[in-house]
């Protein structure tokens, strides 16, 4: 058994270069379809979205990029928030577009029967790679919101073929340092068929595309009861991994603070990162956040999520991986379940916290934030904060 005072500072070398990247819509009002409730303080504007984030980075020194989603955070000079990004501290991270919330995608986007719909749906993607030039993102995101919800109202495969000729043109226009990652889902908004419902579906049109096509993992969009560390081990295996959406949910696709529903879940895709050595930059898994905060104090939110990815990574390192494939080779399944079960139980909350103030980190973010005034400072400042883009 390993106990806190046992895990030396080398033990947790593996964080070292280990970044999360946070999403700007977590920064504004969101909710259900029944109700917004807008905090004081939220953001009215994209640079103020980032100027939480960046907060987020100053007192955990984990977070240096920014997702962005286009339309909701649109400005008429990017360069000038890729410049207010890096005064704070931080990046802008990866592109995502938003098929979503166009009348003219009732039916379906990239995958609708009306060529006009399609081109325009891959022009959107296209306006989304000018973003990604000016801000020096080298990630655009997609999500596929289509689907039908009717059996026979459209053709499964031919919508499959509409979309490999959409991926294929928006995949075309990329420039060589960027990459195409693909998020699958599936359920929601429609409910007979998804475009893109699975890893599987999701990996095969980013094996047609090439290379920089790669898969995005939204631990929210998946059946209750799927063995999402697998869907990790097999996407690493097939090298398409390209990110995770991390979030938290009892139901459906809650977007709660990850770790907060399960952090042994959690733990058990971070031990097979580990064992891949996907946490290492060189990997290029970009750990994404997608979460919204519809209750809770948003930059709070934040720290929370990213402390808890720490942790659950800190938690994978500790496993004692000699101790665990001796018992694997011997059999012993308990005494293999019991090596990974002594890594979790570990309480790294002290390791972290020493870690932090060696690097000149309050040794608890949420207790500075608090502390900060922050909060307060944002609420006086900022009068009529805006939606994350949801209604
Ligand atoms: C869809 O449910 C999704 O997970 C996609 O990543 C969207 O871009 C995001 O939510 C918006 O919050
Ligand atoms: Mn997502
Ligand atoms: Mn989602």
């Amino acid at each position: 058994m390993t106990s806190p005072q046992e895990t030396p500072p080398e033990a947790l070398a593996g964080l070292d270069g280990f970044t999360i990247e946070v999403p700007s819509w977590a920064y504004g009002n969101s909710g259900t379809r029944f109700k917004v409730f807008t905090t004081p303080g939220t953001p009215r504007d994209p640079f103020e979205k980032i100027a939480d984030a960046a907060r987020v980075h100053a007192l955990t020194g984990l977070a240096p990029r920014v997702s962005l989603h286009v339309p909701w955070d649109r400005v008429d000079d990017y360069e000038r928030l890729r410049e207010h990004a890096a005064d704070l501290g931080v990046r802008i991270g990866g592109i995502n577009s938003n098929l979503f919330q166009d009348d003219d995608y009732k039916l379906g986007s990239l995958t609708h029967a009306d060529a006009r719909v399609r081109a325009k749906a891959v022009a959107h993607h296209l306006d989304c790679i000018d973003v990604m030039r000016a801000t020096g993102s080298t990630d655009l995101k997609l999500w596929l919101p289509d689907g039908t919800n009717y059996a026979g109202q459209d053709s499964l495969r031919g919508r499959q073929d509409r979309l490999a000729d959409s991926l294929r043109r928006i995949y075309e226009a990329l420039d060589p340092e960027h990459r195409l990652l693909v998020e699958y889902k599936f359920f929601e908004p429609y409910f007979y068929s998804m475009d893109i419902p699975d890893w599987g579906t999701a990996l095969l049109h980013c094996q047609a595309l090439g290379e920089r096509a790669q898969v995005v993992l939204d631990t929210g969009h998946h059946a209750p009861g799927t063995n999402i560390e697998f869907i990790v081990m097999q996407l690493l295996r097939a090298g398409r991994l390209g990110a995770f959406d991390f979030n938290s949910r009892y139901y459906a696709d809650d977007d709660l603070i990850v770790g907060s529903a399960d952090p042994f879940q959690l733990f058990r895709i971070m031990v097979e990162i580990v064992s891949q050595d996907a946490h290492l930059p060189r990997s290029g898994v970009n750990f994404m956040l997608d979460q919204c905060h519809n209750i809770e104090d948003k930059v709070a939110g934040q720290i929370r999520s990213v402390l808890n990815v720490e942790q659950a990574l800190a938690k994978a390192l500790l496993v004692d991986t000699a101790a665990l494939d001796e018992a694997r080779l011997a059999g012993d399944v308990l005494g293999a379940h019991d090596v990974l079960m002594d890594a979790f139980h570990t309480d790294v909350r002290g390791a972290l916290a020493d870690r932090r103030e060696a690097r000149g980190l309050p040794r608890d973010p949420m207790a500075a934030y608090r502390a900060s005034g922050y909060a307060a400072k944002i609420a006086a400042e900022r009068v009529g904060g805006t939606q994350a883009g949801w209604s």
